[in-house]
């Protein structure tokens, strides 16, 4: 197992939408624990392929307090969300020490892959429903701060942006 380096916003490699991923082999598993792995240490509660650089659709997650929850999804589809919305406060390993409140469906149902190919559906709320879209909008190339108005876009990327001096 290794740990992956996670991109940063506004790094343009975010915005990549990840290709299906056709046959699960050795690297897809690989893959796989190594962003597990990468998500625990970090910490967090989610992580997209997208977030170390690899364009493919796989996401992990694990929203459990004793790590013991992790689910693997490749190809996630949401296929219904619900009408009603919930407003989460919302961080994202790629956009460190910034929080902020998003909008999301209060319910999703999710069609993906497991590892081992089997076809699943969980159908999430609260928390889960909230991280696996965050995930999936990573797949699609999108972060979560582009759900926020453009003056705190503006202003997320000036306090990365001095960060990043600081910490060069
Ligand atoms: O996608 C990511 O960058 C992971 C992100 C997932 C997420 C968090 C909150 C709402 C929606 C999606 C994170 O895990 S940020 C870190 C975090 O929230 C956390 C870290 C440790 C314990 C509990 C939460
Ligand atoms: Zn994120």
């Amino acid at each position: 197992m290794a740990l992956l380096p996670i991109l940063r916003f506004p790094d343009p490699r975010l915005r990549t939408r990840a290709a299906p991923i056709p046959e699960i082999d050795n690297g897809i598993r690989r893959l796989a624990g190594d962003m597990a792995e990468t998500m625990y240490e970090a910490p967090g509660i989610g992580l997209a392929a997208t977030q170390v650089d690899v364009h493919k659709r796989l996401i992990v997650i694990d929203i459990s307090e004793t790590h013991d929850e992790l689910l693997t999804l490749i190809n996630p589809e949401i296929l219904e969300c619900s009408a009603e919305a919930q407003v989460g406060e919302e961080g994202c390993l790629s956009v460190p020490g910034i929080y902020d409140k998003v909008e999301r469906a209060e319910r999703v149902s999710v069609r993906y892959l497991d590892l081992d190919g089997k076809v699943c559906l969980v159908q999430a709320e609260g928390l889960l429903a909230v991280c696996l879209q965050h995930e999936i909008d990573h797949l699609d190339g999108k972060v979560f701060v582009e759900h926020l108005s453009q003056l705190k876009q503006l202003r997320i990327k000036a306090k990365l942006a001095k960060q990043a001096k600081i910490t060069a």
